[in-house]
């Protein structure tokens, strides 16, 4: 019956790896980046996931090779405690201290091109305000003028269009509770946090209509907090603002 066990044990890492393998062919994977930084994110992403899964198997591996070889039944000799090793107490705590801080350091450029490097420090407006609030995106332009809290502001919930193969400043708050301003295909996430304007800054390289969900369980209503990006040409996105401002001003 030990025997049984071990083997069930060892199926965790088979299934484990199995699944990797299958899900992204099977669009289980992370979705098709149209951002200019996101291979940054994508190449950790796959690099921790190879280091934590290599981490996984080990372990696994070990433990069902130890629950094979001393399964009871067939390993009558009582068990004998040791202190432990000096030794291997000192490698296991400098590997995985020496493994983080190599990520830490490793990230260092991607983290500071996402989340640092803040092209709104260097003068560049805002191009659209999104506030998180319960349960919607309401979004705020800044109109012909290019300054928001002017009479000439577009607003509009739920529905952000952006210019393709333009650096966007979005300026996000939010009116409530914790959100999370999610762009799955733009590796963009970044908490919307009460009482602050937070900078998200990113380009899309490909037009078309992508998803804009909340990532932060923010209440009831938290499943329904969906909004759609569309990125489309300079000239669409012209048409789209003049349109909506047109729309914003008629008196009927
Ligand atoms: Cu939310």
């Amino acid at each position: 019956m030990g025997r049984f066990w071990s083997l069930l044990f060892l199926s965790v890492p088979i299934f484990g790896v199995g699944v990797f393998v299958w899900a992204p062919s099977h669009g289980y994977g992370l979705p098709k980046d149209v951002s200019a930084h996101g291979h940054q994110i994508d190449h950790l992403w796959n690099f921790i996931l190879i280091l934590t899964g290599l981490v996984f198997v080990a372990t696994e591996v070990v433990l069902f090779w130890f629950l094979w070889r001393y399964d009871a039944a067939r390993h009558a000799d009582p068990v004998k405690y040791t202190h432990g090793s000096h030794n291997l107490e000192v490698i296991w705590t400098i590997l995985p201290a020496a493994t983080l801080l190599f990520i830490a350091i490793y990230q260092m450029n991607a983290w500071a091109d996402v989340k640092i490097r803040n092209p709104g420090a260097e003068g560049m407006p805002i191009t659209v305000e999104v506030t998180g609030r319960q349960f919607e995106w309401r979004l705020r332009y800044p109109g012909k003028d290019g300054k928001l809290g002017t009479p000439d502001d577009i607003y509009h919930v739920n529905d952000l269009h952006i210019p393709v193969n333009e650096e966007i400043l979005v300026a996000l708050k939010s009116a409530d509770v914790l959100h999370d301003f999610f762009l799955p295909e733009l590796r963009i996430k970044q908490d919307a946090v009460p009482g602050m304007q937070i900078p998200v800054w990113f380009k899309a390289t490909e037009t078309g209509w992508y998803d804009l969900v909340c990532a932060e369980l923010c209440g009831w209503g938290h499943y329904k907090m969906k909004g759609r990006l569309t990125v489309e040409s300079r000239k669409d996105y012209d048409k789209w603002l003049d349109d909506m401002y047109a729309a914003q001003e008629a008196t009927k």
